[in-house]
């Protein structure tokens, strides 16, 4: 293998500074899967969207056809990183290339991608590139390094193509490695590059990663690059959580969970288990209690349009974050350790302990233990005016307290110095 890397923590610290802050980014899951949208000849396609191709086992050729049909004429791109601006996302990810090989980018390596095969003709990779820019959102691509159904040396199609004449390291050095050129060199500042499972090896992955630092150093890759499942950090600058999956407890390293809004990353017509935004709240407050970020996705149809359940459920996100944001952005996780059951999570700023009550106890009165410094002052974050809520602090308790909010009520406790949290 050719690139070699050394950096030092410096780098490193520098390098994750506004991920650490941002918490919470938009994932979009767009290809040629949107058409079938979870059919494929009349039948219904269990699983996730994206993997389509896989499930029903589509010849390339067939699958190929798509191309020829997508035609996104209501994707535009101020629109949806308005979506994420306005729902508080502060990044924003997209697939530049999924496990189906077709290029959501205008490449020179292949005709297999948006500007060459499709009457789309247009790269809304630029278009995404430059909204982001112009908005204050960082942009990233997701990039499927390891499965490729439609490369004959990619890994992951058996029904097209004979494993064992396949060939990865051509398909890395001749395909994935001069791809990733062209999407760290032609559409500006690239915030992450986001690997999925798994690369085949650590060397493979060392590699992948010095390439990328080569183009942009800056640009920050996730933890799949690492072919380890354990959730350790390993390769990637930061630990990426299984699809969906939540730790039980707070993790020092950086972290993120990729999560749905309903159940499926690409769209599919007929999924319409959507979670309440009630409940993308209390996960993102989990997730920022325990020291993570969240990267939450839609999946646009093949016209180019963010469901409408989704666009409903991160505007009132949004507007939750507008209020509580101070209680998310740039917050350190709990210095309190809770248990699943407790009916509260917390975040925390230098001499203010943000206590996320998620569900208000029976008895109407909220009991919070483990406040190891004198609180001088209780509020809701909500409140404009930040009224006095009445408590009594008896040691580490502050008991009391009555709520105003039925979702999330942040209560803030300032401190009578900075010592602690
Ligand atoms: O991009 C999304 C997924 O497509 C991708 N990661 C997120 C962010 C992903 N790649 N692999 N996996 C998820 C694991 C996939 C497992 C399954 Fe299946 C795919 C379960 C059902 C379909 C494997 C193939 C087991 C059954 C069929």
């Amino acid at each position: 293998m050719k690139e070699k890397l050394e950096e030092s923590k410096e780098e490193h610290e520098k390098r994750m500074a506004w991920w650490r802050e941002a918490k919470f980014g938009m994932f979009i899951h767009w290809g040629l899967y949107a058409i079938p949208a979870g059919m494929w000849k009349g039948k219904l396609i269990p699983g996730i969207g994206e993997w389509i191709q896989f499930r029903a086992k589509i010849p390339v050729k067939e699958y190929e056809q798509l191309a020829k049909h997508f035609n996104p004429v209501k994707f535009n791109a101020e629109e949806w990183v308005k979506v994420a601006k306005e729902a508080g996302m502060k990044y924003l990810v997209i697939t530049a290339k999924h496990h189906d090989g077709f290029c959501m980018f205008h490449s020179e390596l292949t005709d297999y991608n948006i500007v060459d095969a499709t009457p789309f003709k247009r790269d809304p990779m630029k278009e995404l590139a430059e909204a982001c820019r112009k908005e204050g959102i960082k942009f990233g691509f997701y990039y499927s390094q390891l499965l490729d159904w439609h490369h004959p040396d990619g890994a992951g199609n058996d029904w097209d193509y004979d494993p064992n004449k396949k060939n990865f390291t051509k398909y890395l050095e001749e395909y994935v490695k001069p791809q990733l050129r062209e999407l760290l060199t032609n559409y500006g500042p690239i915030a992450v590059i986001w690997f999925d499972i798994y690369s085949p090896t650590p060397e493979i992955a060392r590699d992948l990663k010095a390439w990328v630092r080569r183009f942009q150093p800056d640009t920050i890759v996730s933890g799949r690059i690492d072919p380890n499942r354990r959730w350790d950090k390993g390769i990637g600058d930061y630990m990426e959580r299984g699809d969906n999956e939540i730790p039980e407890h707070r993790i020092e390293e950086d972290w993120e969970t990729p999560g749905t809004i309903n159940d499926t990353w690409g769209f599919k017509s007929y999924d319409h288990n959507w979670k309440s935004s009630g409940v993308i709240i209390q996960k993102l407050v989990d997730i920022v209690s325990k020291g993570g970020n969240y990267l939450l996705n839609v999946g646009p149809t093949a016209e180019g349009i963010i469901p409408e359940p989704s666009i409903r459920v991160l505007k009132e996100v949004g507007a939750w974050l507008k209020k509580n944001g101070e209680s998310i952005y740039g917050t350190e996780a709990s210095p309190i350790i809770t248990r699943p059951d407790d009916p509260y999570k917390c975040t925390a700023k230098q001499g203010k302990l943000y206590v996320h009550v998620l569900a208000w106890p029976w008895d109407g009165e909220l009991e919070i233990s483990g406040i190891k410094n004198e609180v001088v002052k209780a509020y809701f974050l909500a409140d404009p005016d930040c009224r006095d809520l009445k408590y009594k602090q008896d040691g580490e308790e502050v008991k009391g307290m009555k709520p105003l909010d039925p979702v999330d009520n942040v209560v803030v406790l300032e401190m009578s110095n900075e010592e602690w949290p």
